[in-house]
């Protein structure tokens, strides 16, 4: 067990208050520790890299309580607020709440659910990504809102701008999805400039807090979100990257070298692991509950 982290904010403090907020990718109990001890005060659960960790494609390949099950582990490991990619809720109204209200009991803060169908696609794959109609999804978010209470935070993810429709299509969504009880919006764009995600904050003028992920406009400095009073960024898979980048090196050497005298100095240590997972707790509670003989 962690020692609870008594300071720690909440999910809907990150996301309504006024500063700029960060969440940090993480895809199981491990790089959920590891993105705490750096500092961050939540994580995000990403589809993308959970599927990727468990070998699917991020096409609702998992299944959703392999998701649940994960995000357990992250909330475990961490004791950080977590928001749980939910993709489009693996379903209809009925499967948004169950995965939500599951969410919930499993020690997630949030869900964020995406308005296309099921399943979904990846929204930097291809360019099929049809939309749900609004008031299909609004019920979505109205089932999950009355299913957890106001204390979970819900966002909703527009992904008009990813199918290829402008910002009066997107706008208009978002209004409908505030009405349906929506904490925050998430406004996501495939685009490598920032453009139309700060236009779209100019426009939607505050009415709820904006979430953005700049996977692809990732060359934008933060104080220009900061400027269009952003409230929330997401680094949604850079854990799961740097780990495929590492861990392919570490193979490629270990292969060409036939030994690990070489990459020895290159990867973390077993104190560091223990010290990651808590083995120190671990003696600690030996030394008090087991007998000492
Ligand atoms: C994820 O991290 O799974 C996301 C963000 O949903 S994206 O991959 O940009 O769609
Ligand atoms: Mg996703």
């Amino acid at each position: 067990a962690l020692p609870p982290n008594q300071a720690r904010e909440t999910l809907r403090d990150l996301i309504v208050s006024k500063g700029l907020s960060y969440l940090m990718e993480a895809h199981d109990g491990l790089s959920a520790a590891i993105a705490r001890q750096a500092g961050f005060k939540g994580l995000w659960a990403s589809g993308l890299s959970i599927s990727s960790s468990l070998g699917y494609r991020d096409a609702n390949e998992a299944s959703w309580t392999q998701v649940v099950d994960v995000v357990e582990r992250m909330a475990d490991a961490s004791d950080l607020p977590i928001l749980v990619d939910g993709d489009s809720g693996f379903g209809n109204f009925n499967n948004a709440r169950l995965l939500a209200g599951k969410l919930q009991q499993r020690g997630a803060s949030g869900v964020c659910l995406e308005d296309k169908g099921f399943p979904k696609m990846n929204s930097f794959v291809g360019n099929r990504h049809p939309l749900a109609e609004i008031d299909e999804f609004s019920g979505r978010l109205k089932a999950v809102k009355d299913t957890t209470g106001p204390d979970f935070v819900l966002v909703a993810r527009i992904e008009a701008l990813i199918a290829g429709y402008g910002l009066d299509e997107a706008l208009h969504r978002a209004d409908a999805y505030a009405d349906a009880g929506a904490d925050a919006i998430l406004i996501h764009s495939r685009k490598s400039e920032a453009t139309e995600i700060l236009d779209f904050a100019r426009r939607w003028a505050g009415k709820l807090p904006i979430v953005i992920v700049p996977t692809k406009y990732y060359k934008t400095p933060v104080s220009a979100y900061r400027d269009a009073q952003i409230s929330t960024v997401i680094w949604a898979n850079h854990n799961m990257r740097a780990a495929i980048s590492a861990m392919r090196t570490t193979c490629d050497r270990i292969m060409a070298e036939e030994g690990i005298a070489g990459v020895e100095p290159e990867v973390a240590t077993l104190e560091e692991v223990f010290g990651l997972l808590h083995y120190d707790e671990l003696a600690a509670a030996e030394d008090r509950y087991l007998p000492k003989h």
